[in-house]
């Protein structure tokens, strides 16, 4: 399944203040810096920063107090890149120390002009700060030489120069994004830095596009602590487009910690990534998707939560970017976790008020049954012992249940860190074909499922002719490691999800005895915004999905494929059915009664459902009618089609 934006149903009035709950065990904060250890030089890899102020800063207080009374402040982990500038502040693209751009009179005494280069060094990354603190040198009086008042638009090439564009998109970021940062609470979180693993950053792609693809790299660099950042790796599945053969590797070549491998022949996502896992040196692996945007301090979460934790799987919040203009509109208030429904797509939830229960505070990791796909981090020992991916899957979709499934069955946790956030292209179309995706689906549903897989298959027909290989090695690493089975997973990890009777005879196709062929058929226009619109009649085409339909013990009729479920209803006086959301007691308008000889009765009104042809047109659609012996009130469920 595809990752979908986040829409967000109205937030729920804000809990209490939880109660303390140790529900595991924790890292103790970092110890505060002795005034001794504050007043030694740093070591390497440390810098003292300029002011006591912590690094990003600025962009919360624009105006710091003045220096002079102020104490020497604690050493920071060195940054890779200059910071983003602050609020507000004009993009100048190439003053700053240890910017891409630099100007060429740096190193050769003539009138050059500004030309585009990257830091030289490739795999040796240097920190900009390593040895000791900087000093206000070379570079920046070399800028005041060529003069402050630089051009907005430089004389760097574009294409030459894709940092221009993200350091642009960045600065815009930062300036209108204070709604959805991370709140306050997290700036104010402390990293023990010196004993949090180091991670491995593996991105995936196949025919990517230039900006979004180097927008990921460059957003890494300039975002991770370069102490945290054992190295980028970026795999190429095999594209052909020719902007990511040597141009990319040209790109790429002048960047510190970045490694491009390439796969020599079409794996999909999931082998790609496993290939990315296979040669990477870092503790932790990091999976980003190949557009991306890491926001500032996305990685330190993560990489805490791991520490403390080495079986928690974590992901981050993911903002959304949009796909035209390329705005980060982020999310603003408490993230969502992931769900899925019973044809095994993914959707987003609130936090449930048990989850909220059990968090610390605000800035605890939330659990989260599933995640949407592509962004999360996971100790490398850790992702071994699961069995990392399941590589009997093609290309892309249904990998990401699949893992979900496994992370907590086998005894890991699932979380979302609500610090840390990385902005994600929402594309309008994958690049790659997503027809394996029902095969991994299936494949997910066979080996951890359990006899909860008939409900998957109730609603999805097709899946059950889909060959989805051999699955032997993945059900026998189940046993291996003594997984827990789905019922488990459901109740305790997931019990918001309604689990659907699916009495025989009681499910499937609705179809209408005198207007055969017809079924009942409901197809919202938008997959989040279930509820509000009439039931219709259509040609049956067993298929499931928009025609599947099951009618409970407690007299509703559902609309169980998609999350929230909806349950078909009649408002007083009218005669058109439509669809409600189901709720713990059936409400009157929304119970039916099947009866034995097919009729379908609506017990608050007292009539029956009869298909009809809609008035001055050649659609039909079922409505409420006085009962009648007719055929047209007689309905009767198809499981399939053959
Ligand atoms: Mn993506």
């Amino acid at each position: 399944p595809p990752l979908r934006p986040q829409t967000r149903p109205p937030r729920p009035p804000p809990a209490p203040p939880p109660p303390p709950a140790p529900r595991r065990a924790r890292l103790a904060p970092p110890p505060p810096v002795p005034a001794a250890a504050a007043r030694s030089p740093c070591r390497p890899g440390h810098t003292r920063a300029a002011t006591a102020e912590r690094p990003g800063a600025a962009r919360l207080r624009p105006s710091p107090p003045p220096r002079a009374a102020r104490a020497r402040p604690p050493c920071q982990p060195c940054r890779l890149r200059p910071r983003i500038p602050p609020t507000g502040a004009p993009f100048r693209p190439s003053p700053a120390p240890g910017a891409y751009c630099v100007p060429a009179a740096r190193r050769s005494r003539g009138r050059a002009p500004t030309v585009c280069r990257a830091r030289a060094g490739a795999g040796t990354a240097r920190p900009l700060c390593a040895g000791s603190a900087p000093e206000p040198g070379p570079r920046a009086s070399s800028a005041r030489v060529r003069g402050s008042r630089e051009p907005q638009r430089s004389a760097c090439p574009r294409p030459a120069c894709p940092l221009l564009l993200l350091r642009r998109q960045l600065a815009s970021l930062s300036r209108g994004s204070r709604d959805f940062l991370p709140g306050q609470r997290c700036k104010e979180k402390k990293y023990d830095y010196d004993n949090l693993p180091r991670t491995s950053v593996i991105i995936a792609f196949y025919n990517e596009a230039w900006s979004t693809l180097l927008r990921t790299v460059y957003s890494v660099l300039e975002t991770s602590p370069d102490i945290l950042l054992e190295e980028v790796i970026l795999v190429d599945d095999y594209s052909d487009r020719e902007h990511l053969k040597e141009r990319l590797a040209n790109e790429l070549s002048g960047l510190p910690k970045v490694r491009l491998i390439r796969a020599s022949k079409r794996e999909g996502l999931v082998r790609a990534r496993l290939l990315g896992a296979s040669v990477a040196r870092g503790d932790v692996l990091t999976f980003l998707d190949c557009h991306c945007e890491c926001h500032e301090g996305w990685l330190e979460p993560l990489l805490q939560r791991i520490h403390e934790e080495e079986s928690a799987v974590v992901c981050p919040v993911i903002d959304v970017i949009d796909w035209n203009t390329f705005e980060y509109l982020g999310n603003s208030g408490e993230p969502q976790i992931g769900g899925f429904n019973w044809r095994l797509v993914f959707t987003w939830h609130t936090v449930p008020e048990r989850e909220r229960i059990q968090m610390r505070s605000p800035v605890d990791v939330i659990r989260s049954p599933t995640m949407a796909g592509g962004l999360f981090a996971v100790s490398k020992k850790y992702f071994e012992y699961l069995g990392s991916y399941d590589t009997g899957m093609e290309v892309w979709g249904g990998e990401n249940l699949e893992f979900s499934f496994r992370i907590w069955q086998c005894g890991g946790t699932l979380e979302t860190h609500p610090c840390s956030h990385v902005g994600h292209v929402f594309p309008k179309q994958a690049p790659y074909s997503r027809n394996k995706a029902l095969a991994n689906s299936v494949r997910a549903a066979e080996v951890w499922m359990d006899e909860f897989k008939e409900l998957y298959y109730h609603r999805n027909p097709r899946a059950r002719l889909e060959p989805f290989g051999d699955v032997t090695e993945r059900k026998q690493l189940r046993a291996k490691l003594q997984c827990k089975d789905f019922k488990w997973f459901l109740e305790t990890v997931y019990p918001e999800l309604h689990v659907p009777e699916d009495r025989p005879g009681f499910f499937g196709m609705l179809q209408n005895k005198g207007l055969k062929d017809y079924c009942f058929d409901y197809n919202p226009p938008d997959e989040n915004q279930i509820v509000g619109h009439q039931v219709i009649l259509y040609l049956c085409h067993g298929m499931g999905q928009n025609q599947f339909f099951e009618y409970t013990s407690q007299k509703e009729i559902r609309y169980n494929t998609h999350q929230p479920e909806g349950c078909i209803a009649v408002e007083a006086g009218m005669d058109v059915l439509t669809m409600h959301l189901c709720k713990e007691t059936t409400p009157e308008n929304q119970k039916f009664i099947l009866q034995e000889d097919g009729s379908l009765f609506h017990e608050q009104s007292q009539k029956c459902v009869q298909a009809e042809r809609k008035e001055s047109s050649d659609s039909f659609v079922p409505l409420l009618r006085d009962c009648t012996s007719s055929d047209n009130q007689k309905w009767f469920f198809k499981e399939r089609m053959f």
